[in-house]
């Protein structure tokens, strides 16, 4: 139990603290009858809750397009309801898109007496009472200032200028591109105790806080009870006209925190001890209250303990994924360690190869530079490896070429034109034996001298051999020579 009694002094702690701190921040109120936000933007029958549409404006489930990207186009949107808060702040969240260099005509968020709907000032109507914040694209009065961001009060007497760009009539403005960008832009009015402050978020990132303040006017009189409304235009030119989407419009009141005897809203270190004094006895009486209701109903104090002492489904839940993004985030640490890891050593061994290619072969005097010691091999080792690799890969596009060769000669030899090759060689063998047997059979007879043939002379061995290898030759040549005319002929074909 002390521990739970430390908890929740710490707590009341922290809220003394926050409450020091925010005591003089306005509290805020969502007030969703003066706003719009998708999804589900519109009911069935094409409308919006608390809010009118008209003119060109096309309402659809994310947002309302109030005008589309064709020339002379008006469109509007206005709260139903006034707005009884002397504190507010609205945020409304849009998109001026087109194709042009320059867009046309602007955007108008306005906090007026009378719903201004269809008029000449980007879809509003002029003269009106209250305020205009104008998104200002088209530069009227070529003084290269658009877009320009605006905000003009008007007592319903003063006609918005369109030719110079309402440049006297403002009560403050900033130079803004907020055409075509990333993300939606944003625009806060807040009026806060007659201090008017519009901030604008220029939709270049999505985070929802970058906000720069654009106009800051204190002593501002706006009328109670206005209505709120957002309206454009688009212009006459073809080329230059913008979609205006409204995606959201957020009204929030505010209230001004009571401080009462406590103007910079700390609390006395008087009332302090007495807050705390009347905690402790709450506190003793809880927990007597609880020690009697444990006495006289034991069954639900024993209930109690067991539910205290097994966790719901919900509770596993919960517990089982934040264990689970535990395990996730240690294994992401840990690729993250190798990696950061690989890429060490692949500096290293990129640095180590850089060193040793960067360093001269020879210096000046023709003289082998030394590598430092610590390397593993030696230049001159290096080099002959180097040297023995080009060997044989010389050797190795000698063989290439010698078996390419023999290839080809092969091809000649058996390819079209080649004859039959194996008929040859046959007709060769029986040559071959027919000789051998000649032979054989010449040199079993004895020697007879020549036969008395009449008026004949006579065939010695010799002469006949040279008879033969001459018989032989010609043989040869002429399947040589019937092999190339062979080839010659299927060359034509
Ligand atoms: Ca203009
Ligand atoms: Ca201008």
């Amino acid at each position: 139990m002390a521990v739970g009694m430390d908890v929740v002094l710490a707590g009341c702690t922290l809220i003394f603290a926050v409450y020091s701190v925010t005591a003089e921040l306005p509290r805020k109120k969502f007030e969703y009858k003066l706003s719009l936000k998708g999804p589900h933007l519109i009911q069935s029958d094409g409308s919006i809750p608390f809010w009118t549409h008209g003119g060109n404006a096309i309402a659809s489930d994310q947002s309302i397009r109030v005008t589309p990207s064709l020339r002379s186009q008006k469109g509007w949107v206005w709260s139903k309801n006034t707005n009884p808060h002397e504190h507010w702040e609205v945020e409304a969240t849009f998109r001026i898109s087109g194709r042009g260099r320059v867009g046309a005509d602007g955007l108008a968020i306005w906090y007026t007496t009378q719903q201004g709907m269809d008029g000449p000032v980007f879809g509003g109507k002029d003269q009106w009472n209250g305020l205009g914040v104008f998104f200002d694209s088209f530069d009227n009065d070529g003084q290269h200032n658009n877009p320009y961001v605006m905000v003009m009060l008007n007592d319903g007497t003063k006609q918005y200028d369109h030719n110079s760009d309402g440049q006297h009539q403002q009560l403050g403005g900033c130079l803004r591109d907020f055409r075509n960008k990333p993300f939606p832009v944003k625009a806060k009015i807040e009026y806060y105790k007659n201090a008017l402050t519009l901030s604008i978020h220029n939709g270049m990132t999505n985070n929802k806080d970058d906000y720069e303040i654009c106009v800051r006017a204190e002593n501002v009189n706006l009328p109670r009870n206005g209505y709120f409304g957002v309206s454009a235009a688009t212009g006459g030119l073809a080329g230059a006209v913008d979609d205006h989407d409204l995606v959201s419009f957020i009204t929030h009141s505010m209230t001004v925190p009571v401080t009462g005897a406590q103007p910079e809203g700390k609390v006395s270190p008087e009332d302090k001890k007495k807050f705390e004094t009347e905690f402790d006895e709450y506190w003793e009486k809880l927990q007597k209250a609880q020690e009697e209701y444990k006495q006289q109903h034991p069954d639900k104090a024993r209930e109690m303990e067991e539910s205290q002492a097994y966790e719901g489904a919900y509770e596993r839940e919960l517990r089982m994924i934040f264990e689970g993004q535990n395990g996730i985030h240690r294994v992401m640490n840990e690729l993250h360690r190798k990696v950061d890891e690989l890429i060490g050593r692949q500096a290293s061994i990129e640095s180590q190869l850089s060193a040793r290619v960067g360093t001269p072969q020879y210096q000046q005097q023709g003289q082998p530079a030394q590598l430092p010691a610590s390397d593993g091999m030696r230049r001159h080792e290096v080099d002959s490896l180097l040297n023995s690799q080009r060997d044989v890969s010389n050797m190795i596009n000698d063989v290439k070429f010698l078996v390419s060769d023999i290839q080809k000669r092969s091809a000649q030899a058996q390819g079209p034109g080649g004859g039959d090759p194996f008929a040859s060689q046959q007709l060769l063998h029986q040559i071959r034996d027919n000789m051998n047997e000649l032979k054989t059979d010449l040199l079993s007879r004895p020697n007879q001298g020549c036969p008395p043939v009449q008026g004949g002379s006579c065939l010695t061995p010799a002469y006949f051999f040279i008879f033969m290898g001459a018989q032989l030759a010609m043989m040869i040549g002429y399947i040589v020579y019937r092999n190339s005319k062979e080839a010659a002929a299927k060359k034509f074909y």
